[in-house]
């Protein structure tokens, strides 16, 4: 029978990619990874994003994976852009997003032929990078054989996407445009499916608990998005009328705009009222929540696990039983009738709730604070934002927000890597241009990779950031001064001049008063560009959850070692 279907390897990578929802792939350019792109770039249907760095182009996956709810791709050099790339590799791991990891790698014969090779370890082995990424991936393959090339692509991309995590993807660069078939039609999402047994047991077992309980609450957690369980869980609030809480990771995944909402779950700085109801609740249906010192207040906000039913991405963890081999949407989905409706929490919540103080709107020659800047940035959202926040004080003043109904909030609290916003915002913009993104990026963090701003400007996406520029690592000084958390200042707004060049649209403001700041958002919001809006905050002008949570943190963090 005569095959007419061929395809490369290079083609086919991009045909799945285009299968599974990636129209975006962020890259760096080198020899290794040359063939390879020039194959990518005959799909019409996937755009190449030339990023400044691999650094900020893996962020800008990790944000398109955001955006889109599916993957994201980038596609790099061998070994010197790999492991540039490898940190933001790694925060796609640990934030449980499925990053397409692509490498271009050495000629296959080169091994053979005890080739030293440019851009390695100046060494015969051409294996390091993909043990390098074994770490921080859920596969690292090296594609070196044109006959098992589908099967590697085809079950990394699924590993990814079953597991949501990122994996590593080396196409030697001699084979990226040989030929093989084209892709055959296959679902390349399996479902995670619980065991019958398993599934019905846990959810007979959560439901004498909670229907026993006097005042149930549910908490939702970070690992809700990464199994797709949000929906199921909004369905099972409705349905128990239960007082409802986000841990901050997981802020807007529960809409905060529905009368069941208490706030967020973050001990001594979460929202007020809202972590006294879930303590001194009988049992709590913890959703996809995890515990970690910076969740937890350093690990002063802890549940008393007799109280607790954990219901992980494929588990569920009661007092005294674990039940395996069990989805966290399909739990939720089937706890949903079972449930008899309890609202005795959210009346608790209701009787200690504190109104939130309503700020002055502040004179137009006022010097900036950050409770003003936060109080414009609330005026700004509406349904279609996305709001990124960065390591910083953006954490704890964006965690105020209220996030209007169908907004979202995104924030890199598990690997905390600062910079990280700056390649985020761009792959948020591409991958959902339906939204306005507004990212709210400290001085220190932006200098990581502000860089990326130029690629905004490139593409012509509309985010508009603002730049807090408090002069250097507050968050840092909350948790240990010294000499280092100071940084050289910069200009900000003017540095959009430079990127801009002769023919990019971007545009730099500056405010260091409430007028200022008034006039450049209402410039902002009408521009077709990306705008940075760099803002003047004074040294010592933090919140005082950050100062609250900063000390919990850092005794957390100096505890002697218990023996030596
Ligand atoms: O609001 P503010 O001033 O705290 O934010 P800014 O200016 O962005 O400063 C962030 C300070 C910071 C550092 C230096 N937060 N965490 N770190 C430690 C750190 C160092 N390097 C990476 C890649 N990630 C980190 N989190
Ligand atoms: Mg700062």
């Amino acid at each position: 029978m005569a095959d007419t279907q061929t395809s490369t390897i290079g083609r086919y990578l991009a045909a799945r990619l285009e299968q599974i929802g990636v129209k975006h792939y962020f890259t760096v350019p080198g020899d290794y990874n040359l063939v390879l792109l020039d194959e990518l770039l005959s799909n019409d249907n996937l755009q190449m994003i030339s990023c400044c760095n691999e650094l900020n182009a893996g962020y800008a996956a990790d944000g398109y994976a955001r955006a889109t709810g599916g993957a994201g791709a980038v596609c790099v050099t061998f070994s010197v852009g790999g492991l540039s790339a490898i940190n933001a590799v790694a925060g796609a791991y640990a934030e449980d997003l499925p990053v397409i990891a692509i490498s271009g790698g050495p000629n296959t014969n080169s091994a053979a032929e005890h080739e030293l090779l440019h851009h390695t370890l100046g060494e015969i082995d051409y294996g390091y990078v993909r043990e390098m990424f074994a770490r921080v991936t859920a596969e690292s393959v090296q594609v070196t054989n044109v006959l098992d090339a589908p099967t590697q692509i085809d079950h990394a991309i699924s590993t990814a996407l079953r597991l949501r995590k990122p994996v590593y993807l080396e196409v030697a660069s001699n084979i990226a445009s040989a030929p093989i078939s084209k892709p055959h039609a296959m679902a390349l999402a399996p479902r995670w499916r619980s065991d019958r047994r398993s599934l019905a047991a846990a959810v007979d077992h959560a439901a004498a608990l909670l229907n026993a309980a006097a005042k149930p609450v549910l908490v939702a957690g970070v690992q809700l998005r990464a199994t797709g369980g949000e929906a199921a869980f909004g369905a099972l609030a409705r349905a128990c009328g239960y007082g409802v809480a986000a841990m901050p990771d997981a802020k807007g995944f529960f809409d905060e705009t529905d009368p069941q909402y208490m706030g967020i779950f973050w001990g001594s700085v979460g929202s007020p009222g809202c972590g006294q109801i879930v303590s001194s609740a009988d049992i709590g249906l913890f959703a996809g929540t995890t515990f970690t010192d910076y969740t937890t207040v350093g690990h002063s906000a802890l549940i008393n696990p007799a109280k607790m039913i954990l219901a992980r991405p494929h588990s569920v963890v009661m007092p005294g039983r674990t039940y395996n081999d069990v989805s966290l949407p399909e739990f939720l989905a089937a706890l949903e009738g079972k449930l008899q409706p309890n609202d005795a929490s959210l009346t608790a919540f209701h009787r200690v709730e504190e109104e939130k103080p309503v700020l002055a709107p502040g004179k137009p020659e006022d010097g900036l604070t950050t409770r003003i800047l936060f109080n414009r940035v609330q005026q700004m959202l509406d349904a279609d934002s996305a709001v990124i926040a960065e390591t910083g004080d953006s954490w704890f003043n964006g965690m105020q927000l209220d996030m209007p109904q169908g907004s979202r909030f995104e924030i890199q609290m598990q690997y905390g890597s600062i910079g990280w916003s700056v390649g985020a915002t761009l792959g948020y913009a591409l991958g959902n241009p339906d939204r306005r993104v507004v990212s709210l990026i400290g001085d220190g963090s932006f200098q990581l990779t502000a860089q990326e701003v130029s690629t905004m400007i490139r593409y012509g996406v509309r985010p508009i950031i603002f730049l807090i520029n408090n002069g250097g690592y507050t968050i840092e000084v909350e948790i240990h001064d010294g000499p280092y958390n100071t940084i050289k200042n910069w200009d900000y707004a003017g540095l959009i001049s430079v990127f801009n060049a002769a023919d990019g649209k971007g545009l730099g403001l500056k405010a260091e008063t409430v007028g200022e700041l008034d006039a450049a958002i209402g410039k902002a919001s009408g521009h077709d560009g990306p705008v940075l809006i760099e803002v003047t905050i004074g040294r010592d002008d933090c919140s005082r959850n950050l100062l609250e949570w900063g000390g919990y943190v850092a005794r957390n963090n100096s505890r002697p070692p218990r023996s030596i």
